[in-house]
């Protein structure tokens, strides 16, 4: 079943207005308010107006989300689980009359589309935090992984097409929903299997892919994702190119290969909900579920969560009308050079991140994990760490022996002469690059992320970068580690002199002042420090001189390849 109203994807049809009402939207338009979307929020645009969000017709109204947040359906009642709505500045959302019209547009300013307002709203992002991944979560992660605004309002309407989002490259493989299950159709495909990865896939998921298929007597529609996710580290075209080596490896059988403006969450199991409709919609009956857990730890089993998950997602298939399937982990059997899949207990080999550390560290990658086509491109993207750059980035309170340690490094590194080599410590770009900054959430998480995009430009120029801010929030250092393992390392080196300590120290005298109240807002004292949770590195300055840490961070660049000591 595709949905109750007897329709199927291909005869889904777009939401782009017919050539002369698309004028007429043009001409009408020179009185309508703007909205640029930024690129997530264009993904979302693309995904109503190709109808790849079927049955939503526009942005969720007020009513269809607190459904959708309360009871995972919207009000006709039909399972929808996470919240499609615009997201505008207060402001402007303020101008905004119910039924008024707005033009819907690009970066570039070219109109996409035009929404009828329905609704607009505050949000509860505590709520909706809540709503999606339980009592504990944070609005923080929201806005990382939903929306860019702080304090977003939302708009909810119906929308009129003037055009999908303008894409240049790999045009051949971008079908819109409808399209592509017409090509199904055509082709006598009955049942086909998405796989949706946000990395390169290799030898042990192609026999996994081929066992799944064969015992469900599927096709494969292959869908690389688009943009890669936030928390990859591969580009869009590297990903799409790895992912037309991998098609052409499944001499015979049915395989398709799609791009999808598909932004990944990373919500849950809501999220998961969300990207079954979605294949579904691009004319899928079943879905590969992956289980990002085993990925990145590199367990040997599915984990607890994933199980729940799939269970879950299971329950609901009647419902959505697609099928979940896990992955599997697959075992080498070293004798024929064959893949089985293991239920408990095996070794799994499906992974990535190893292919890619072979390759940093210049070492072979063996047939048997994957094809000569992937590795060529993936040894484009991945140099040899030796080759590299890198940025240390000292984090922890004031005093806590950041600078220090951040200056014995700078001149180590030098010494060694490899590259060329960048001190942004937290004083100096405070008085240069972030002089007009204070020191509110705002101000430091801006701070942090401009010393980041100074430092990713070194590192994708080969060079290092020795940063030393506070940088006490998780946000900005989560994002700038994203924007530098793009292009080479990032060893975080949580300096976790305690409190007591600094303030002993007190070098600068700031922490007398704070307690003496001329300072408010001193990290530490009556503003946050968030902890790193897994940073590459924790020193205590009061247990390691800065000569003896500098070797312990010298000793870890030395094992992961960037230097040789
Ligand atoms: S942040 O939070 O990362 O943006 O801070 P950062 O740019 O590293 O700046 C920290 C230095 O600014 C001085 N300073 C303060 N620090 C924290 N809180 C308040 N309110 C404050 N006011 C001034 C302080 O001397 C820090 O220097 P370091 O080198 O860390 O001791």
């Amino acid at each position: 079943m595709f949905y109750s109203d007897n329709s199927t994807p291909s005869t889904v049809k777009n939401l782009l207005a017919d050539s002369k009402r698309g004028e007429q939207l043009k001409a009408e338009a020179t009185e309508f308010k703007s909205v640029s979307l930024t690129p997530r929020q264009l993904c979302d645009l693309e995904m109503l107006l190709s109808r790849a969000y079927y049955p939503l017709t526009g942005y969720m109204c007020r009513e269809d989300y607190d459904s959708v947040l309360e009871s995972m359906r919207l009000t006709d009642g039909t399972m929808w689980p996470l919240p499609i709505c615009l997201e505008v500045e207060e402001g402007f959302a303020k101008s905004l009359n119910r039924g008024e019209r707005v033009a819907v547009r690009d970066a570039e300013g070219f109109m996409l589309a035009v929404l009828t307002v329905g609704d607009v709203w505050q949000p509860d992002r505590a709520r909706e935090a809540a709503a999606i991944w339980g009592d504990d979560a944070h609005t923080e992660d929201l806005s990382v992984c939903q929306c860019e605004l702080e304090h977003p309002w939302y708009v909810g309407g119906a929308l009129e097409g003037l055009a999908f989002p303008q894409h240049y490259d790999f045009l051949d493989i971008r079908l819109t929903p409808e399209e592509l299950s017409a090509s199904f159709e055509q082709k006598g495909l009955k049942k086909v299997i998405g796989v949706q990865a946000g990395r390169p896939l290799h030898q042990a998921d192609r026999a996994m892919l081929k066992e799944i298929a064969a015992e469900e007597n599927a096709s494969l529609l292959l869908l690389p994702l688009m943009p890669p996710s936030m928390y990859s580290s591969i580009d869009h075209f590297t990903l799409v190119r790895c992912f037309k080596e991998f098609m052409g490896t499944f001499q015979g059988d049915t395989v398709a290969l799609n791009l999808i403006p598909w932004f990944e969450r990373k919500m849950g199991p809501r999220d998961a909900l969300l990207r079954a409709i979605v294949n579904r919609n691009y004319g899928c009956t079943h879905i590969l579920v992956w289980d990002s857990d085993t990925r990145q730890r590199k367990h040997e089993t599915l984990s607890a969560e994933f199980q729940t998950e799939l269970g879950w997602l299971s329950e609901q298939q009647d419902v959505i009308g697609i099928k979940p399937i896990a992955e599997r982990c697959m075992a080498l059997n070293e004798d024929n050079g064959a893949y089985r899949s293991t239920h408990e207990g095996g070794f799994c080999i499906n992974d990535h991140h190893a292919i890619v550390d072979l390759l940093v560290r210049e070492k072979t990658v063996p047939d048997w994990m994957s094809f000569p086509g992937i590795i060529k491109e993936l040894k484009k993207k991945y140099k040899p760490r030796s080759k590299q750059g890198f940025t240390l980035f000292f984090t922890g309170l004031s005093g806590a022996g950041k600078s220090t340690m951040a200056k014995v490094l700078y001149v180590k590194l030098l010494e060694m002469n490899s590259r060329p080599v960048t001190l942004l410590d937290g004083d100096y770009v405070r008085s240069n690059l972030s002089s007009e900054l204070n020191f509110s959430k705002a101000h430091r998480n801006l701070n942090v992320t401009r010393i980041g995009f100074v430092a990713s430009e070194i590192v994708k120029n080969g060079g290092v970068a020795v940063c030393a801010p506070i940088a006490p929030y998780p946000e900005s250092r989560r994002i700038v580690r994203g924007a530098i393992e793009e292009h080479g390392g990032f060893i975080e080196i949580h300096v976790s002199t305690p409190l007591e300590i600094c303030e002993q120290r007190d070098r600068k005298g700031i922490y007398a002042k704070a307690r003496a109240g001329i300072i408010k807002g001193l990290t530490g004292v009556d503003d946050p420090y968030i902890e790193p949770e897994n940073p590459e590195l924790r020193i205590d300055t009061t247990k390691l001189t800065p000569n003896e840490a500098a070797q312990v961070i010298l000793q870890l660049l030395s094992e992961k390849g960037f230097v040789s000591l």
